[in-house]
């Protein structure tokens, strides 16, 4: 199935070990997501590579942002900032920085906007 702009999406080839580390993190996290293998597709690699701007795999996209490879993945948990965009579907990476900073200021409720808090993650 095609990813949509709500998934989380893993962009993996085989024998790959980041894009392994990448999966664990996420499970970890119990987040379900799609993975794409890309290992023989060179439409999907091209495609890929001016997405990401990078041409290593995994690239990983929340919510339709493109967050880079697996250390990237990883500098976003070991900043804080990961949980906040894995929880908050159908906003933009800077909202959810946002999400981060706004949090102890009532407009949020368990890290998403109170407007949107009613609608099912
Ligand atoms: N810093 C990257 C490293 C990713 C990486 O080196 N991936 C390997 C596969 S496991 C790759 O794409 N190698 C092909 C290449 O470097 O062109 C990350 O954390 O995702």
């Amino acid at each position: 199935m095609t990813p949509s702009a709500d998934d989380i999406v893993v962009y993996v080839t085989n024998f790959c070990p980041y894009c392994t580390r990448a999966k664990v993190l996420l499970d970890r996290k119990k987040v379900s997501y799609k993975t794409m293998d890309i290992t023989n597709n060179d439409e999907m690699r091209t495609w890929l590579m001016e997405a990401s701007g990078q041409r290593t795999v995994p690239q990983i996209f929340i919510y339709g942002q493109s967050v880079g490879g697996f250390d990237d993945l990883y500098a976003l948990d070991r900043a804080g900032k990961l949980d906040a965009m894995l929880a908050a579907k159908g906003l933009t990476l800077a909202a959810a920085r946002k999400t981060l900073s706004d949090r102890s200021s009532g407009k949020f409720f368990a890290g998403i906007p109170r407007k949107l808090s009613h609608q099912s993650l």
